[in-house]
C-alpha cells in the first residue's frame, strides 16, 4: 500500500490587484484592473470588486472598460510582483523541501514530511497563510488533499482568504459538478471534443468507461479515467527558477519565402508574449534561432537596457536578426525565438507606487482602455 501523501496548494488572491491595493490605500475596496502592457491589451487580473462586474483574467481591456468604466486600470509592475513572490516562496520553503512553484503566486507543497514536524497538513496550510498575511499584508487561499489535482481544486473552493480540505470521503461529491476544463491536460481543444460527446463535468466523465476513453483519447484517456476518480500520482517536483523562455516551429516543408517566414515569426511573437506574461517574466535578451534545411543551426541575439516585452518588439527584433542570417537564400526547417536575462532578480525595489493623482498625471502609467 502506498502511503497517503499530504499535498497543499497555495494560491494568492487576486495577486497583482491585491498588491496594487495594498500599496495604494486609495484603491482598497475599489474595482482595480491590472492589464498587460502589450498592444492587445488584455486583463491580467482584477480585484474581487471588479470581478463583480464580470471582469476576469485574459479578457480584452476594452471589454473590461465597457463592463465597468469607473474601474481603475493599471499597468503591471512586474518587478514588485516578483519580489513579493520571492517573499512568499521563501516562507513556504521553511515548511517543506518539496515546493513546486507553478507561477508567481502559486505553489504545490508536499507536506507529508514537513520541516516543522507538524502532524496535520491543514495546520501547515493555516500557518503558511497566516505568515503570508502577516509578512506581506496579502491574503492567500490554500487547499489540502492527498494529491496535486485535488489540492488545487480545494484551494479554489473557498477563495478569497480561505482554506479547504478534501478527504477521500468527499472526493466524489466535490468533483461531481467540476467543469472538465479544470482537469490538468484539458485545454480548449479537448474541452470542445468532450463537450461534443456531452461531457461537461467530471461527473459526466466518470460515467464513461476506461476502454471508451482510451479508444477516443489514447493514453490521455486513462489519465482522464483516473483523474475523474480523484486519483493523481504526480509528485511535487521542486525546480530551479527558469532562465529563459522560448517558442519554436518546425515546418512540414522547408521554407524560403521571406513573407511566409515573417508570418511565422508574427505568430511566434504572440505566443512568446503570452507565455511570458502568464509567468510574469520580462527579459532583456532576445534570441532568434534558425535551423537550415541541412540541419545547420544559427542563433543571433540582442541584449537591450530595458525589458523587451511586446509582440511588436519581438517581431521587430526577429526581423532585424533575420537579416544577419542566410534566411531567404537558404531554406529553413525551424525557426524559434526566446527571451532571457530576466528582470527582477537583479532589479531593485522601486519603492511605493505614485499616488493616484500622480498616476493620472503620468498618463503612461495607466493602462489606456481601448475605446
Ligand atoms: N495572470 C495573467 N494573465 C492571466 C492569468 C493570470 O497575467 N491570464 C497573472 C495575474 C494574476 C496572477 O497571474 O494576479 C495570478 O493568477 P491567478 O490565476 O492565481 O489569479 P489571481 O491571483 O489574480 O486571482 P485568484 O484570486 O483567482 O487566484
Ligand atoms: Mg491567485
Amino acid at each position: 500500500m502506498e502511503s497517503v501523501r499530504k499535498i497543499i496548494h497555495v494560491d494568492m488572491d487576486a495577486f497583482y490587484a491585491a498588491i496594487e491595493q495594498r500599496d495604494n490605500p486609495e484603491l482598497k475596496g475599489r474595482p482595480v484592473v491590472v492589464g498587460g502592457s502589450s498592444k492587445r491589451g488584455v486583463v491580467a487580473t482584477a480585484s474581487y470588486e471588479a470581478r463583480k462586474f464580470g471582469i476576469h483574467s485574459a479578457m480584452p481591456s476594452s471589454q473590461a472598460y465597457r463592463l465597468c468604466p469607473h474601474a481603475i486600470f493599471l499597468k503591471p509592475r512586474f518587478s514588485i510582483y516578483r519580489a513579493v513572490s520571492q517573499q512568499i516562496m521563501d516562507i513556504i520553503r521553511e515548511y517543506s523541501e518539496l515546493v513546486e512553484p507553478l507561477s508567481l503566486d502559486e505553489a504545490y507543497i508536499d507536506a507529508s514530511e514537513n520541516l516543522k514536524g507538524m502532524q496535520y497538513a491543514s495546520k501547515v496550510a493555516q500557518d503558511i497563510r497566516r505568515r503570508i498575511q502577516r509578512e506581506t499584508q496579502l491574503t492567500a487561499s490554500a487547499g489540502v488533499a492527498p494529491n496535486k489535482f485535488l489540492a488545487k481544486v480545494a484551494s479554489d473552493m473557498n477563495k478569497p482568504d480561505g482554506l479547504s480540505v478534501i478527504v477521500p470521503e468527499t472526493v466524489s461529491v466535490v468533483l461531481h459538478k467540476l467543469p472538465i476544463r479544470k482537469i490538468p491536460g484539458i485545454g480548449a481543444v479537448t474541452e470542445r471534443k468532450l463537450h461534443k460527446l456531452g461531457i461537461r463535468t467530471v461527473g459526466d466523465l466518470r460515467a464513461i468507461s476506461e476502454r471508451q476513453l482510451i479508444g477516443t483519447f489514447g493514453k490521455m484517456g486513462s489519465w482522464f479515467y483516473r483523474i475523474a476518480r480523484g486519483e493523481d500520482r504526480r509528485a511535487v517536483i521542486p525546480h530551479r527558477a527558469r532562465k529563459s523562455m522560448s517558442v519554436e516551429r518546425t515546418f512540414l516543408e522547408d521554407l524560403s519565402d521571406k513573407f511566409e517566414i515573417e508570418q511565422k515569426l508574427r505568430f511566434l511573437a504572440e505566443e512568446l508574449e503570452e507565455r511570458l506574461s502568464k509567468r510574469s517574466l520580462r527579459g532583456r535578451t532576445f534570441t532568434l534561432k534558425i535551423t537550415y534545411s541541412d540541419f545547420e543551426k544559427a542563433t543571433r541575439s540582442i541584449t537591450t537596457e530595458n525589458a523587451i516585452s511586446s509582440p511588436d518588439q519581438f517581431l521587430q527584433m526577429g526581423l532585424e536578426l533575420l537579416k544577419k542570417t542566410e534566411v531567404g537564400n537558404r531554406p529553413i526547417r525551424l525557426i524559434g525565438i526566446g527571451i532571457s536575462s530576466f528582470l527582477g532578480d537583479e532589479e531593485e525595489d522601486k519603492g511605493p507606487p505614485p499616488s493616484e493623482t500622480q498616476l493620472s498625471l503620468l498618463g503612461r502609467d495607466r493602462l489606456e482602455p481601448a475605446p
